[in-house]
């Protein structure tokens, strides 16, 4: 098996980097190209918060051992993330004379032991969960040297992230066939610059089978993004069970293309084992044409079927009773109830409702309104904190109930009025962050900022973070991860790395961002080349 970051396509590119160096920089003695990898720069994607690095090779016992030092809870989490990432690590030594020879004789190799240190032992998974670790491959030299590895977290889920960026550090070289890590000793000191940083998956337009999506989140966990926002139902379909409304699945595209709640229950906890949330959206009362397959009455009348009918006691009971039934499935604090894009046109032309809003003095945008906020009060009700996109905050931000998290999407801008506004404030500019914009390359990704135009910090803030959005129109199972990667590595990392990290590795973020496009590929993702072969000129 191919090396991939040793192929020939990594090469050019790799080529072309160094040409745009020299011509940016005018350096005049060139990096070792044998290995396809410039020594002086650091593989890890995103970048940490603070690292050193030095210039000694290490080798890594493929019988690598795991001791966690922590007290409290159970480290199942981790151990079993250890698990992965050794897999990982070792994929490409499978066949080499592994076992006996290397339990044995410890000595052969550099690091034998990796210790983690975990202050708290719980597996609680909240927004703002302390992400941060530190990770040392350190020596101590008595009269012989002695190598240590040793991640140190406050939660488990720090830990996963350090465990994550052990990974990275760790890679097969194919002369020795050894697993090695160069540029030894390394400290890092890790933390994420945004709480939230999450990739939206919309399961309506097209059906994905629950191992793609696990499959999804898995990849995700690689980049440190943390949040799947799960665009379960839409006006295509509404493939999710709910027990108490048996017939809302009806609209679903078949019987094989539907969630059960285990299906859903399922891909929460393998989310949480990777220390990502899930938020399920919702969305009320546009996009949900697809509820009244099976309830008719939801239907303002059978020749226009949405926005749900905001007359009937039935609408808010159901959502009620929606919201009641998935509580369990989604204990995330936030939860997503859309609002976006409703055409009030159908109310208006539908006489029931056209008396209805005569006889309460509304207008349709009054509607809008009424509809909105009683579904947040259904949802704070279960104890979530809302979540809506802009449209809402755009209509009657006066009115808004203070805890709603405002979910930009239309334009820039938007998150800097809601923060003035003392909303908190979710980032997905649709201009650089919709990844169903296939037009829209790699950098424009990378150089959207969430924090732009917000300078007072206390209002900084109020942006939990950002989040790349996969709409379903165009993707399914055969395209939906060439499509979402690497760009979405591009967003990751501008959500985990500070702005000062950013800029000082600015000059060689491509050449980074292709070697983790080749990581994501070794790892079995099937992420798409950075550049286009007729646009592969540096950025002038
Ligand atoms: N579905 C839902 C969509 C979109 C939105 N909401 C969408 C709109 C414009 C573009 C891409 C996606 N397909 N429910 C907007 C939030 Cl360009």
């Amino acid at each position: 098996m191919l090396h991939l970051c040793e192929n020939p396509h990594f090469r050019h590119s790799c080529l072309m980097f160094l040409v745009w160096a020299f011509q940016l920089v005018g350096l005049t003695s060139g990096f070792g190209l044998n290995s396809g990898l410039n020594q002086s720069l650091t593989y890890i994607w995103p970048l940490p918060y603070e690292l050193t690095s030095g210039n000694e090779t290490l080798t890594v016992n493929p019988a690598l051992s795991l001791s966690v030092i922590g007290h409290g809870g159970n480290f199942r989490i981790l151990r079993e993330g250890f698990r992965r990432y050794k897999r990982i690590i070792f994929k490409f030594s499978s066949g080499i004379s592994v076992s006996k020879n290397s339990r044995r004789i410890r000595s052969l190799y550099d690091i034998s032991e990796l210790r983690i240190i975990v202050k708290s032992g719980s597996d609680e998974l909240k927004l703002g969960v302390d992400e941060s670790y530190t990770l040392f491959v350190d020596k101590t030299e008595g009269k012989s040297v002695v190598w240590e590895t040793i991640i140190e977290a406050s939660t488990i889920y720090g830990a996963l992230r350090g465990l994550e960026t052990f990974s990275q550090l760790c890679a097969f070289d194919y002369t020795t066939k050894s697993v090695q890590i160069s540029k030894a000793p390394w400290y890092i000191k890790d933390k994420p610059r945004f709480a939230y940083r999450g990739l939206l998956l919309d399961t309506s337009r097209h059906h994905f089978p629950v191992d793609v999506i696990k499959s999804i989140i898995e990849s995700m966990s690689y980049a440190k993004l943390n949040v799947l926002h799960w665009h379960i139902i839409d006006t295509d379909a509404f493939p999710l069970e709910v027990p108490a409304y048996p017939k809302l699945w009806n609209g679903a595209y078949s019987k094989w293309e539907r969630y059960t709640v285990e299906d859903a229950s399922r891909i929460v906890r393998f989310a949480k084992t990777r220390g990502i949330h899930v938020m399920a959206e919702v969305d009320v009362p546009g996009h949900a044409e697809s509820w009244g397959a099976g309830y008719p009455d939801l239907w303002p009348n059978t020749y226009c079927r949405e926005p749900l009918d905001v007359t009937k006691n039935f609408t808010f009971d159901l959502i009620s009773g929606i919201l009641s039934e998935i509580r369990e499935i989604f204990p995330f604090e936030l939860f997503h109830l859309g609002g976006d894009e409703v055409n009030t046109d159908c109310w208006n032309k539908t006489p029931h409702v056209k008396q209805w809003l005569d006889e309460n003095k509304m207008k349709p945008k009054d509607a809008y309104q009424y509809f909105v906020l009683k579904a947040q009060e259904i949802a704070i009700s279960k104890n979530w904190t809302p979540v809506n996109w802009e449209e809402t905050f755009n209509a009657f931000a006066k009115s808004l109930n203070p805890q709603t998290v405002v979910h930009n999407w239309l334009g820039p801008g938007v998150c800097l009025k809601a923060v003035e506004k003392g909303f908190k404030c979710i980032f997905s500019n649709q201009r650089v962050w919709y990844l169903d914009h296939l037009d829209v390359s790699w950098d424009e990704v990378y150089y959207a900022e969430p924090l732009e135009g917000i300078s007072n910090v206390s209002k900084q803030e109020l942006v939990i973070g950002g989040e790349v959005c996969m709409w379903g129109e165009t993707v399914d199972t055969s395209n939906v991860q060439q499509t979402i990667w690497p760009r979405a590595a591009a967003a990751a990392e501008r959500l985990w790395s500070t702005e000062e990290a950013l800029s000082a590795a600015n000059l060689t973020v491509l050449h980074r961002l292709q070697y983790f496009r080749c990581l994501l590929n070794r790892r079995g993702v099937q992420a798409a080349p950075v550049l286009n072969y007729y646009a592969r000129q540096p950025p002038s």
